[in-house]
Formats: C-alpha cells, sequence, structure tokens
C-alpha cells in the first residue's frame, strides 16, 4: 500500500470471469519506452481490475475465459488518437503512435472499469487539442503558490525529487491524456532561476525521462532576467545582440542536456516580473527573441498574456485592468514566431467564478493561441469549498467569439480548427501537491481529472465527466453515483450564489484570496475593484465607461453594451446598477443579492447533508476529508452571506424583502 492514493486509477476487482488476458503487439516495439509503459499498465490493470493472469505474446488459441488484445499500429489512426473494437472477445486497439496506443489502453482499462467492454463495442477518439498542459506553480523550496494540497512533490529544500510518486503522477497525466507539464512556477524566483543551469541538468533529466516514458514533454518556466542573473549582464533588453547571443548559448547549453523539454513558459512584465517593457520594447520583440533562440531545436515558447499594471489608480473610472491583455496584445497579431504561443486566461481578468470569456481569444486571428484555465481554487473555494469547474470550462470552450462565420467558437481557435494552426491548445494551473490523496479535497480531483478529459475530448459533457470520474473512483451504487454527480453539478452554481454577484468577482480577503473581504482585494487599494456606492454596484465597461466591451467583435460587443441585453450573470461586470434595479425576474437587484446570498449557504448546506448518506459507502478516510471540508464550506459560506449582505444593506440602505436576518 502506497503512501499516497491512486486516484480515478483506481483497479479494485470488477468481474471475474475472465482468467487471462494474453496481449500481442503489431507494429510497435516492446522496447520503446512508452509501449514499456502500457505493458506495466495493462498488467496493473487488467490484474486489479479482472484478476486475471496477464500474458504478452502469441500464445495459441487461449481458452473461452481468456481475453485476447492486439495493439497494432494502424497509421491511418490520427496523432494521438486510438480505435478500439471488440470481436469474439478479441479486443483491437489501433493507433498511429506510441502515445495513441497509449491513450487506447486507457480507455481500455476505462471500459472494463466501467463494465462497458462486450462485443460489438467501438470507440474511436483522436484529441481536439494538440497541446495539453499542465502548468505547476511549485516553487522550489516546496512551496506552492496558490497551493491547496500540501508541499511540492517534485521540489524539497531546492532540490529535485524523482521517486515512484513522480512516476505515479505522470500515469495519471497520461491517462487523461496530458502531452506536456510545466514544472515551476511562473514566477521565476530565487532557486528556480537556476534551473537551465548544469546544477540541475541532472535531476531535471531524469524526471524529463520519466515523463518520457508516458509520452509528455517537459516544460520550464523562464526569467527573462536571466541574462542578468545568471549572466553577469546589465540588461536583458530583447533586441541588444549580446543578450541574443546569451540567450543562443544558453538554448544549445539546455537543449543538449534536456533533449525532452518541449520549450519555455514565460510570465513578463506582471505583477513585478521583469520583461521587454522594461527597454521600451513590445511583448513580441520578447517573445520572438526567445523563439529564435529555440527553433533550432525544434521547441516552443509559450507567452503569457496575463500582463497588466497591477498598481492601477482605480479613482479614475476610465482605469480598466480588463482592458489590458487586449489591449497590449492586439496589436500585434501575426507579429509572432510560428513557435510563439499566446496563452490567454479564460477570462480578462484573473478566474473569477464568473467572467466574460476574454476578448483576446478568437481576436488574434494570426497568432497561435492556447487557453489557460486554473483547477487550483484560488478563487473559486481552495479545495475546501466544493466546486466542479467542468461546466465553467465548457461554456469557455462553447463561446462563440464571431472571429469568422462558422468555426468560431473558443473551441475551434485553441484547437486549430479555425485558423489551422499546429502549436496551439489548453493548459491549467494544476490542483495537486503531497497530499495524500493529491488534491486536498478528494472531490477537487473531478477537476483534475476532468480538465485532462476534456482537453483531449471537447465534445464531452461536465456531466459525463463527472460520471466517469466518480464510476472510477468510488465503488458505489448507481444511487450513490447520481448523488455525487448531482453535487458536483451543482456546485459552482452554488459558490457562485453565497459569493460574488452577477460576474462582479473580487471582493476576497487581500492576498490569501479565500473567504469574503468585499473592499479588500490588494490590489484595489486605490478604490474598489466593485464600484459600489449608495446608489449602485458595478463596472461601466460599455461604450460610456471603459469601453471594454468594444474589444468584442460586434455581434457580442453590441450584447454586453446594452443591460437590457447583456446576459443576466455578467451584468455588474459589464454595467454600473442601480439597486432598486429590476432584473428579468422582477426581482430587484439588491433582493436578488440577499436571495441568492441566502440560498447559497442554504443550499451548501443541504450538498453538505447529503454527503453523510455516503458514511460506511466509500473509504473511511476519503469520508471523512471530504466531510471536514464541508464544515469548513458552511462556516465560509455563512461568512460570505453574512459580510455580504451586511454591506450592501448599509450601502444601499434597503431592508430585505423576506425579513431574513442581515447583521447591520
Ligand atoms: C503565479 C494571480 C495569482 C498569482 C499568480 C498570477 C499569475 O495574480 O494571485 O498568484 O502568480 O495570477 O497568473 O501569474
Amino acid at each position: 500500500m502506497s503512501e499516497w492514493t491512486q486516484l480515478w486509477l483506481n483497479y479494485e476487482r470488477v468481474r471475474n470471469d475472465i482468467k487471462s488476458v494474453n496481449i500481442t503487439f503489431s507494429g510497435f516495439s516492446e522496447d520503446n519506452r512508452v509501449v514499456g509503459s502500457m505493458i506495466d499498465e495493462l498488467r496493473r490493470g487488467m490484474y486489479g481490475l479482472l484478476g486475471a493472469e496477464v500474458s504478452f505474446g502469441e500464445n495459441g488459441a487461449g481458452s473461452s475465459d481468456t481475453l485476447k488484445i492486439e495493439i497494432k499500429k494502424n497509421v491511418a489512426v490520427k496523432a494521438e488518437g486510438y480505435r478500439i473494437s471488440c470481436k469474439n472477445s478479441t479486443v483491437s486497439v489501433e493507433a498511429g503512435d506510441e502515445n495513441g496506443a497509449l491513450y487506447g489502453t486507457y480507455h481500455l482499462l476505462r471500459l472494463v472499469n466501467f463494465g462497458k467492454l462486450s462485443d460489438g463495442c467501438e470507440v474511436n477518439s483522436s484529441p481536439d487539442n494538440p497541446l495539453r498542459m499542465m502548468n505547476h506553480w511549485d516553487n522550489m523550496d516546496g512551496s506552492i503558490e496558490r497551493g491547496y494540497s500540501g508541499r511540492s512533490f517534485f521540489y524539497v529544500n531546492n532540490e529535485i525529487v524523482v521517486d515512484d510518486r513522480t512516476r505515479d503522477y505522470a500515469r495519471f497525466m497520461a491517462s487523461i491524456g496530458i502531452n506536456g507539464v510545466v514544472i515551476n512556477n511562473v514566477n521565476v524566483k530565487d532557486a528556480a532561476s537556476y534551473l537551465i543551469t548544469d546544477r540541475y541538468f541532472g535531476r531535471l533529466k531524469e524526471l524529463s525521462d520519466v515523463f518520457g516514458d508516458y509520452g509528455i514533454k517537459m516544460y520550464l518556466s523562464l526569467n527573462f532576467a536571466s541574462p542578468i542573473e545568471l549572466g553577469g549582464m546589465d540588461n536583458c533588453d530583447p533586441l541588444n545582440e549580446e543578450v541574443i547571443k546569451w540567450w543562443d548559448d544558453k538554448c544549445k547549453e539546455v537543449f543538449e542536456a534536456l533533449p525532452n523539454l518541449g520549450g519555455f513558459l514565460v510570465k513578463a512584465d506582471s505583477e513585478g516580473r521583469p520583461g521587454p517593457f522594461t527597454y521600451g520594447r513590445t511583448q513580441a520583440d520578447g517573445a520572438n527573441m526567445l523563439a529564435d533562440a529555440v527553433k533550432p531545436y525544434g521547441k516552443l515558447i509559450i507567452w503569457r498574456c496575463f500582463v497588466y499594471n497591477c498598481t492601477q489608480d482605480w479613482r479614475d473610472t476610465k482605469t480598466d485592468r480588463a482592458r489590458a491583455g487586449y489591449d497590449y496584445f492586439k496589436d500585434l497579431d501575426g507579429k509572432y514566431k510560428d513557435n510563439v504561443i499566446l496563452q490567454i486566461k479564460n477570462g480578462p481578468m484573473d478566474f473569477q467564478i464568473r467572467e466574460p470569456v476574454s476578448p483576446l481569444l478568437g481576436g488574434l486571428t494570426k497568432t497561435n493561441q492556447m487557453l489557460e484555465v486554473q483547477i487550483a481554487q484560488e478563487y473559486t473555494g481552495q479545495q475546501i469549498d466544493l466546486c466542479y469547474l467542468i461546466p465553467l470550462f465548457r461554456e469557455v470552450l462553447d463561446f462563440k467569439t464571431y472571429c469568422q462565420k462558422e468555426k468560431d467558437t473558443v473551441a475551434d481557435v485553441i484547437s486549430g480548427r479555425a485558423f489551422g494552426n499546429k502549436n496551439c491548445g489548453i493548459a491549467a494551473v494544476i490542483n495537486t501537491g503531497n497530499d495524500k490523496n493529491w488534491t486536498g479535497n478528494d472531490m477537487a480531483a473531478a477537476n483534475l481529472y476532468g480538465f485532462g478529459r476534456l482537453a483531449y475530448d471537447m465534445s464531452l459533457s461536465a456531466e459525463e465527466i463527472a460520471r466517469e470520474w466518480v464510476s472510477q473512483t468510488f465503488r458505489i451504487d448507481k444511487n450513490d453515483e447520481d448523488l455525487i454527480v448531482d453535487m458536483l453539478l451543482r456546485s459552482r452554481e452554488i459558490y457562485e450564489k453565497y459569493t460574488c454577484p452577477l460576474g462582479i468577482g473580487w471582493m476576497v480577503t487581500p492576498n490569501t484570496h479565500y473567504g469574503p473581504s468585499v473592499d479588500g482585494y490588494e490590489y484595489s487599494r486605490w478604490g474598489t475593484y466593485h464600484r459600489a456606492d449608495h446608489l449602485g454596484l458595478g463596472v461601466d465597461r460599455s461604450s460610456n465607461g471603459t469601453g471594454y466591451a468594444q474589444q468584442y467583435y460586434p455581434e457580442n460587443a453590441e450584447k454586453f453594451n446594452d443591460p437590457d441585453k447583456c446576459p443576466q450573470e455578467l451584468l455588474l461586470f459589464f454595467h454600473h446598477i442601480s439597486y432598486d434595479h429590476r432584473l428579468k425576474d422582477g426581482r430587484t437587484l439588491i433582493q436578488y443579492i440577499y436571495d441568492t446570498h441566502f440560498d447559497g449557504e442554504a443550499e451548501a448546506e443541504k450538498i453538505a447533508e447529503n454527503w453523510n448518506i455516503l458514511e460506511g459507502k466509500i473509504p473511511e478516510e476519503s469520508f471523512l476529508r471530504v466531510k471536514n471540508r464541508f464544515e469548513r464550506q458552511i462556516y465560509n459560506a455563512k461568512e460570505w452571506r453574512d459580510q455580504v449582505n451586511s454591506y450592501f444593506y448599509r450601502k444601499s440602505g434597503i431592508k430585505d424583502e423576506k425579513g431574513r436576518k442581515i447583521y447591520e
């Protein structure tokens, strides 16, 4: 029994009628490292799920209780895709490459797990996104920025750790189709700056080899000021010849030592990080200089668009952080090298429970784009409160940008379907740590699993993914499975109800970002992000206000610009609305705020009660861990309810029509 759980790779016995499994390969070499991982997983999975002996290679006809599996190379299958079919108790898994065969193997194990492997079954699958990545915000001292599941399992005291846990991590990632992992925080400081020196190459090579065994490329976050910090230079101007030469030499050294490194992720000119702006250069100047340096090795520069001035003075009503990404990047569309990808957060702000989709997604048409989401629940309950994020990600992917007549959703843009890009995809800020259960709250593993599955197959619904996760993770009957699925599916709405109303966001405790503080957010020190006064609440981002709504294509701009057409859930993001304004259902804004906060808290109590039904049906440790989180969630929900209601009661002077308790 290892010190950590196996998450959804829970290979407990599901049937007993198959006594042996015989596996053959054609077109794939058993010496290949990814095939080696496949063999290990099949042995482990088939033994666990079926209790069957597993043999490899031709061994005669076999008996009626033998399951035959043929893993075959078929170049007609799309890159990293697979086909599974089952006839006469013989299963065939076809793939064009090793990654596809590995993903097909994991899918086959899922079918066995779900009891869905039977004659006639057919699966045809290939990834929608070329790049499917996890971004770790792990620091080398072992802390994790915005980590809620313990400490890093990659680093202890500035040293890199490679052990059995690393291998299990790589297995989990491959099982959901992840093919890239950034192993260090985008805020590259202290020892992390030295990751691109020979001090760390040995361990990094070991780590990247473990990833390589599972078809995963390793990436590093980069410090843009490395020529200064490591090279002793007096600047890091991307157009300076000596700086360019320094990077060329550095990349040669790094990629010769680490051939399985896919490239670099860069946060520049944001929240204190260095970047090209210091030298009067553009973001494209910075990204292209690095892109040239990595190009001889066929590598990528992933450049983040989370660039904004966190010290903006919000007393000026035209100031708007939401505008920043588009303002900095739109005019440079088409000016980036082919091996640059711009990584864009799903919203224009920062992973709030509700934001509009960033206008950069699809706003750029000539530049490689990648979507960034956050499954570390920084603003969405910190893996204490239950918040299943797949419905939110689905909304983002399905958003029609109107960038062209057809194939214009965010999913079309990031997958390359819209503009034919090859370097594109989706990344998540991950929610793992060295806690026994990996994600702090056992239920938060649904977001980890769900992100990977959705990144691979963007046609999956939030409910399908929730069901897959529950039925692999727990061995429970259909009613109990329904109960957990229902909790997951309702959780985002509940969290939204007791926290920030109608897209306004941000009313969080400064720095920690957990719990309410209506005026508190650290970067609102020059005035509030929500702009509440005694008459109303919300930020006017229409053409009369900051003009942010105009950053969208006309169809969306028109809708967001007009308070009568704006989707209600985003009303306060786009408009300053008076407390007595009547919403579509006839309620006033202030009454809506009171109602949702009372309802949200009550609904959180209800799902917490439902959890108790599972006592004795799932492992006790999991049950108790989640129960404890629910208790803390209820406490948090009450705090939010009371602070938000009191704040707006004091501001507006309007009483709750239903006479419920609001602290004065
Ligand atoms: C890694 C927010 C978070 C920071 C994070 C930053 C980013 O501001 O609070 O912790 O830094 O986003 O995405 O770069």
